[in-house]
């Protein structure tokens, strides 16, 4: 069922019955209209409230419908509107919980709005690429005034009910059951005559072009590659400029060609792919969890100091382990440091700042931390100096414990064999700064437990990250992936590019930053490390010695004052480096390489169609669950530009066969093995498929 059709005294209420969110799907839009039919012919019937079942009054337009001809089937939102805007009998919505989006432009149809405190009211329709294209972007403004209407559709933003309480939107916002509330307020205007209509309310904003002209430039230079942002603009602008049904019709253009683009089919995907990622085959939403009160972490280390920050973010008690009291100390004082800066910012109030800190204890002793829900590791990338704590946490910790490790390329399950417990053991990969970035791989050991991984999992929406699942392979879904692109940007210097070239071509393309400065600012002498571990472990796999040249001269990148690039003291801006392209050409030249002029295209597709041959092995060896996990391991933590969906969503833009064939003519140039298509995607790219 997708409404409900019940009569009440002498009102009717139709209740939106489409979980989750109520999303306004084709059954549901039909049973809205086939509701009002039902009160419209009842004579018994003197007004009709509409209202959301369970936990919302509606996430707005179903989005799983859109790329499906139900999307506009008829009855199409608009004419659920229209029905029930043009009603003769007043129309009340009962607003709840989330009113977005679709749902809010229904609500926007009707004659009142009785709305309950704390609802979350919003038209985030441009965080999916796309406008409000159901009259928000015209009613909005006639309830709100220009300028606030304009701020809630350029940036999404919910705002909550009792906000806007003195705004027309809403005739009563109201404590306890809105149900009850919108059912006395039907009594009371049951037989008001004539039905307000936010169509019919004048705008009145007499200075409107200065405002608009003032908003297209701010947003234009705020939108990035997005359409969405600047079309908002212009449809909220005809609210002022044109006639309400010309300004409904200009609206459902511009809509219509937004639905469209790449960008919003890749903010959709980006969309349920977050969503999709905290869920597991065989691991079932009703998966008992443990209880996770309080939070050690081991080492107070740039990396431990962010993480525990996001416990302490999140309400939860952490406590940091460090072996010298130096260390802890300045440990404690950076994390101070860090919230102060953000109290200076005004982004933290004194309360908060307070709260935040006094969560966050030192101790030297695992004694203390025994009694801690989850305990998560965050020393020196190496295996001994794991096998060391994760020993001791064994005998410390108390039982049911989770022990995990922020390893970022290290074997989880000979980590989770040092202990006696290894169905205790995951992995959880943080970010650099952990505080910030949205990533958080959980790794997944053979032996790691259910409920261990559902509590990670849920862990991890509490301190709002995108958890994504990973087996356990070397360096894991994102580390993995990495490696092939650096890999291929060590091939291109040899071949003819700087280290600024590389870098400007993905930059260009919308990445946060280029391998390079990404380098630079992670420390150079991370990959070296791992890379002679590599040259160890891994004989076979050939690597640009340009990366080990660079950090034989102590240039590690930011923390040296040099990297890739040359950097002045207390600027982070990267100056090319004389010393470093010398480097570069002398290396040509001592393997022979007659250098050639690279273009911005093959830079790009040689990085890009590497993570993704990497990531198609990746998923074939089920080390990822679904190709849109990968995705957001890329767009939430190594700055892959949003708008492309994520490297796999990318190739299928591309068309997998396309990147074949590039594959193949990159086979044909140096270190040609590199370019073996994985067989997932040549099957795919044979098939016509794609991996989304
Ligand atoms: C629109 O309205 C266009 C119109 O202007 C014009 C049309 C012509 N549809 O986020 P959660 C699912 S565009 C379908 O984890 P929360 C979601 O996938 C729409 N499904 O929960 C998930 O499913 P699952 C404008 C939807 O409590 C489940 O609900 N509206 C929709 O943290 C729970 O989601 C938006 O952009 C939907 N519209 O947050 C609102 N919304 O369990 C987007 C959610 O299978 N939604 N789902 O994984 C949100 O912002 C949040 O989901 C919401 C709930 C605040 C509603």
């Amino acid at each position: 069922m997708s409404a409900e059709y019940q009569v009440n005294g002498n009102v009717a209420v139709i209740t939106l019955n489409n979980p989750p969110v109520n999303g306004l799907g084709h059954a549901t839009r039909t049973a809205v209209v086939n509701g009002m039919k039902q009160a419209l012919n009842d004579d018994a019937v003197k007004a009709i409230v509409i209202t959301g079942a369970g936990k919302a009054f509606s996430g707005g337009a179903d989005i799983k419908e859109f790329n499906s001809p139900k999307a506009s089937a008829e009855p199409s939102l608009h004419t659920v509107i229209n029905v029930v805007e043009s009603s003769d009998k007043p129309v009340i919505a009962a607003i709840h919980t989330v009113c977005m989006g679709g749902g809010l432009e229904l609500a926007l149809g009707c004659n009142y709005r009785v709305a309950s405190k704390g609802a979350q009211i919003a038209l985030p329709e441009v965080k999916l690429g796309i406008l409000p294209g159901a009259g928000g972007t015209q009613r909005l403004p006639r309830v709100l005034g220009l300028e606030m209407a304009l701020n809630m559709v350029v940036s999404g933003t919910a705002v909550p009910s009792e906000k806007l309480a003195k705004t027309a939107i809403f005739n009563e916002v109201v404590e306890g059951d809105v149900l009850e509330a919108a059912l006395a307020f039907a009594a009371k205007v049951a037989d008001v005559r004539p039905l307000p209509r936010v169509r019919d309310i004048k705008i009145d904003y007499p200075n409107y072009e200065a405002y608009l002209q003032f908003s297209r430039n701010t947003v234009r230079a705020m939108a990035g590659p997005f359409p969405a942002p600047l079309k908002c603009v212009e449809a909220v602008a005809a609210a002022v400029t044109k006639k309400f049904d010309d300004g409904i019709k200009f609206e459902r253009e511009l809509f219509v060609d937004l639905v469209q683009t790449t960008e919003s089919k890749a903010l959709r995907h980006a969309f349920f792919g977050e969503r999709a990622a905290s869920k597991l085959p065989d691991v079932p939403d009703d998966t008992p969890t443990r209880p996770i009160k309080s939070v050690a972490v081991i080492g107070a280390g740039t990396m431990g100091g962010g993480i525990a920050m996001n416990f302490a973010n999140a309400g939860i008690p952490v406590q940091i382990l460090e072996m010298k009291q130096e260390a802890l100390d300045k440990g404690l004082a950076t994390i101070r440091k860090n919230y102060e800066n953000t109290l200076k910012k005004g982004k933290l109030t004194q309360e908060k700042f307070d709260q935040r800190v006094g969560l966050i204890t030192g101790t030297l002793s695992y004694e203390e931390i025994a009694q801690a829900d989850i305990v998560i590791e965050a020393v020196f990338e190496d295996m001994g100096v794991k096998e060391q704590v994760f020993k001791k946490l064994d005998e410390v910790m108390k039982k049911g414990a989770i022990l995990a490790s922020n390893t970022s390329t290290l074997d989880v399950d000979k980590i989770a064999d040092f202990t006696k417990r290894p169905e205790d053991v995951i992995g959880t990969h943080f970010f650099s700064p952990a505080n910030v970035m949205k990533l958080l791989e959980i790794v997944r050991g053979k032996k790691t437990t259910k409920d261990v991984l559902a509590t990670v999992l849920g862990l991890s929406k509490k301190i709002k990250k995108t958890g994504v699942v990973s087996g356990v392979c070397d360096g894991f879904i994102g580390n993995r992936m990495i490696e092939q692109y650096s890999r291929q940007a060590g091939f291109l210097l040899e071949e003819g590019c700087t280290p600024e070239q590389v870098d400007k071509a993905v930059e260009k393309m919308g990445f946060a930053m280029g391998p390079f400065r990404m380098g630079d600012l992670a420390g150079n002498d991370i990959g070296w490390y791992i890379r002679k571990r590599r040259y160890v472990e891994k004989p076979q796999i050939t690597y640009s010695k340009t990366a080990d040249l660079l950090c034989e001269l102590g240039r590690f990148g930011q923390k040296t004052g040099a990297g890739w690039y040359d950097y002045k003291p207390g600027d982070r801006k990267a100056y090319p480096s004389s010393i470093v392209n010398d480097m570069i050409i002398k290396h040509s030249a001592d393997l022979g390489v007659e250098r050639r002029k690279i273009s911005d295209q093959e830079i790009v597709e040689r990085l890009i169609f590497s993570l993704v041959n990497e990531a198609a092995y990746i998923l074939e060896e089920g080390i990822a669950t679904r190709a849109s996990d990968i995705d957001m391991v890329y767009l939430t933590g190594y700055g892959f530009p949003l708008h492309t969906g994520g490297p796999m969503f990318y190739a299928d833009t591309v068309g997998l066969p396309n990147v074949v064939m590039a594959m193949e003519k990159y086979a044909k140039g140096r270190h040609g093995d590199a370019w073996k298509p994985a067989p997932l995607l040549a099957k795919l790219a044979a098939e016509g498929k794609t991996f989304n």
